[in-house]
């Protein structure tokens, strides 16, 4: 067996951890041959609850989970680890403005962004999920420079599975059927999920998903304001979050991360736009469809056409992003 792989998880006495913990402990992530050390940070007003989790933790008597560290102490959380799931972040309260949602997340990103360049392994992978999730990568990244930028990434994958859910449930498929949907730009309403080049498998033979959809409306109108606005729906109708699909989500994203993509199939994940590619502008987490090799490192689909259509939609979260980092950035201390 493997050395253990030592995993931390921010926000671990949330909704979000509550599901993913089970499937990571239980080889849903690393695989069924890899130990783990769990490493769970929250703040020291959960602590109680925390104790709860990793009781329930030790319960489920997975074979695979060697170590269980709670703490509130980020230089204990940080140190030594080879992957950092940053769930944990400051949730808008009624009545916040923006500016100060922020401000209160680059207070986060940015101690634990400077956690991680002293403590973790500099090899460690950090997937950032809590909200604003592109932003606060951003903000995390510049704070470790001693971390390759290509090592963060943000979550926009339970975007790309709602959305490859829509399109499998339109055309009564299996949802991995469905593959190449894009989301471009940011974990939010303005995000854009493209299905241009997304390709659907029926019967044995290979579609173009407009030409299986067969109704460019729907694909250009319906399809994404149902992808965009779907957390809101959930909370609305759930009166919660969407806990159980964004764990889902975030065990996707690492398993592709770690072990590469499928022959056949890219995924979608925020990562730092330095390459001018597709008229992205520099310097945002900005989500791409991106290949995954083998040894875990991502390269961004090339080729691919960008209609008037597409464009204009990119732009758009583009430019959403362009001014949520003028506004976090000038709250970075450094
Ligand atoms: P919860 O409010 O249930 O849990 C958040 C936990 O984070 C709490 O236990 C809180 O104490 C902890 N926390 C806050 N500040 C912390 C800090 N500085 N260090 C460590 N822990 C800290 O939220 P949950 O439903 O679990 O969602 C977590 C985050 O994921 C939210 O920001 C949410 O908006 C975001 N999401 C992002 C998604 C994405 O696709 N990128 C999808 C799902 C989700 O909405």
């Amino acid at each position: 067996m493997a050395a253990p792989l030592r995993v931390l998880v921010t926000g671990a006495a949330g909704q979000i951890a509550y599901s993913l913990l089970y499937s990571i402990g239980k080889g849903d992530v690393f695989g069924p041959e890899q130990t783990l050390e769990l490493v769970l940070l929250d703040i020291p007003q959960m602590m109680t609850v925390l104790g709860g989790v990793v009781m329930e933790l030790q319960d489920c008597s997975l074979p695979l989970v060697q170590k269980i560290t709670e703490t509130c102490d980020v230089k204990e959380a940080f140190t030594d680890v080879d992957y950092a799931v940053l769930v944990g972040a400051m949730p808008r309260r009624e009545g916040m403005e923006r500016s100060d949602l922020l401000k209160a997340n680059v207070k986060i990103f940015e101690s634990q962004g400077k956690a991680i360049d002293q403590f973790a392994k500099k090899t460690v992978k950090v997937l950032v999920v809590g909200n604003p999730a592109n932003t606060n990568c951003l903000v995390c990244m510049k704070c470790a420079p001693s971390i390759p930028q290509e090592n963060f990434s943000c979550m926009t994958r339970l975007d790309q599975n709602r959305a490859q859910a829509q399109i499998a449930n339109r055309l009564s498929v299996a949802c991995n059927a469905v593959k190449k949907v894009t989301i471009w730009g940011n974990h939010s309403s303005t995000q854009f999920p493209d299905a241009a080049h997304a390709v659907v498998d029926i019967d044995g033979q290979q579609l173009k998903a407009p030409e299986a959809v067969k109704d460019d409306d729907w694909l250009n109108g319906e399809f994404i304001k149902t992808v965009q606005v779907r957390g809101a729906s959930i909370i609305k109708a759930r009166k919660l979050s969407s806990a159980m699909s964004a764990a889902k989500a975030i065990c996707d994203h690492l398993k592709d991360w770690h072990f590469g993509t499928s022959e056949g199939s890219w995924v979608s994940m925020g990562v730092y736009s330095d390459n001018n590619q597709y008229g992205i502008p520099q310097g945002l987490m900005y989500s791409m469809p991106v290949d995954i090799g083998k040894d875990g490192r991502w390269t961004v689909v090339q080729g691919l056409s960008i209609s008037d259509f597409a464009r204009e939609k990119m732009d758009l979260t583009a430019k959403e992003l362009l001014d949520e980092k003028e506004v976090a950035f000038k709250f970075i201390q450094q």
